[in-house]
């Protein structure tokens, strides 16, 4: 299959897989002869976005911020991929508005538990010490997508077996 520019919105709590889900999810995209961009909290909120936290406005300009570069990518013939926790449903439907029918919204369901279980930062037990305000799932909301395009749950797949998936359904979105 060709290129034809999409936007991956890669969407779920902290320690979800997400990025590690979109990283795979890249490479194998590569490897079938795609251009792509990965937008991830390391590259844009230590950059473009480094003047934002985590309070719900700032949350707000950084998924709105997020989908103007993805709609800029994707207008340069990009697949983007782009992997936040965007917990806000309005966010998410916004960056839809933004970006137009590219827009592919993948929810990555892993449950709180499993994410708290997992804790790969530690950061989990700082939010729950109340060392970290406004941590997503402990003491700031998130809104589970109703009607994602794709969903997975990482804790119930291996990471090939979950790219596997991933890959298959992004397929019937590529020409
Ligand atoms: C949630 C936080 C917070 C708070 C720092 N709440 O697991 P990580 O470390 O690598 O991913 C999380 C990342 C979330 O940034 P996003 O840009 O994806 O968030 S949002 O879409 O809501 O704007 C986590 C770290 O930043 N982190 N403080 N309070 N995650």
């Amino acid at each position: 299959k060709g290129q034809s520019p999409l936007t991956l919105w890669f969407t779920g709590l902290s320690g979800s897989g997400k990025s590690t889900l979109a990283n795979a999810v890249e490479k194998r995209l590569v490897s079938l002869g795609n251009h792509t961009m990965l937008l991830d909290g390391d590259n844009v909120r230590h950059g473009l976005n480094r003047n934002l936290g985590f309070k719900e406005a700032d949350r707000v300009e950084n998924i709105r911020r997020v989908a103007e570069v993805s709609k800029l990518m994707n207008d340069a013939g990009l697949i983007t991929l782009a992997s936040f926790i965007s917990p806000y449903e309005s966010d998410r439907n916004n960056a839809r508005e933004i970006i137009g029918k590219e827009f592919i919204e993948i929810y990555v369901s892993t449950p709180l538990e499993e994410c708290e279980k997992r804790d790969v930062k530690g950061l989990y037990k700082k939010a729950r010490n109340g060392k970290i305000p406004n941590f997503t799932g402990i003491s700031s909301p998130y809104e589970e997508p109703k009607n994602p395009d794709i969903e997975i749950d990482t804790s119930r797949y291996s990471l090939e077996d979950a790219t596997e998936f991933v890959v298959k359904e992004i397929m019937k979105y590529l020409s």
